[in-house]
């Protein structure tokens, strides 16, 4: 029992290596969100710079959220003020409760680690912070 234990597990992480791993290193050309209150799910996305990324959400909540990119090393501090509005990378506003969404934009040319966050008014205080990883295009 115990000598065949460890193989499995190890067959068992490659298949799961391999079904996340894309053709990039693991970064995607598309974002697929589900908006809860209060959590974007998952709540990481990796995407290669520069490239163009096609963006779904659907917003599973009672109320209105929205997925907004920070620049580049910008982080919301205690709650998404006017202050904060300069330093978007890129947003989507007012996806109504049960609405389904799309849009593109294209990827940050920086690869680094971008906040995500809601900017609806108590709601990155209630947690719905994500981020956005940036990976040099292949
Ligand atoms: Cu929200």
């Amino acid at each position: 029992m115990k000598k065949t234990f460890l193989p499995s597990v190890l067959i068992g992480l490659a298949l799961i290596l391999a079904a996340c791993g894309g053709s990039s290193g693991g970064a995607s050309k598309s974002i697929n969100v589900t908006i809860t209150d209060f959590a974007f799910s998952p709540n990481s996305f990796t995407v290669p710079a520069g490239q163009q990324i096609s963006f779904s959400a659907a917003n599973n909540g009672a109320v209105q959220h929205s997925f907004v990119i920070m620049k580049l090393g910008y982080h919301v501090q205690t709650h998404f003020t006017e202050a904060d509005k300069p330093n978007v990378f890129w947003q989507k506003l007012a996806i109504q409760p049960g609405q389904s969404v799309t849009d593109s934009f294209t990827a940050p040319t920086e690869p680094g680690e971008y906040e995500i966050v809601c900017e609806v008014g108590g709601h990155f205080e209630a947690g719905m912070v994500a981020k956005l990883i940036v990976v040099a295009a292949p």
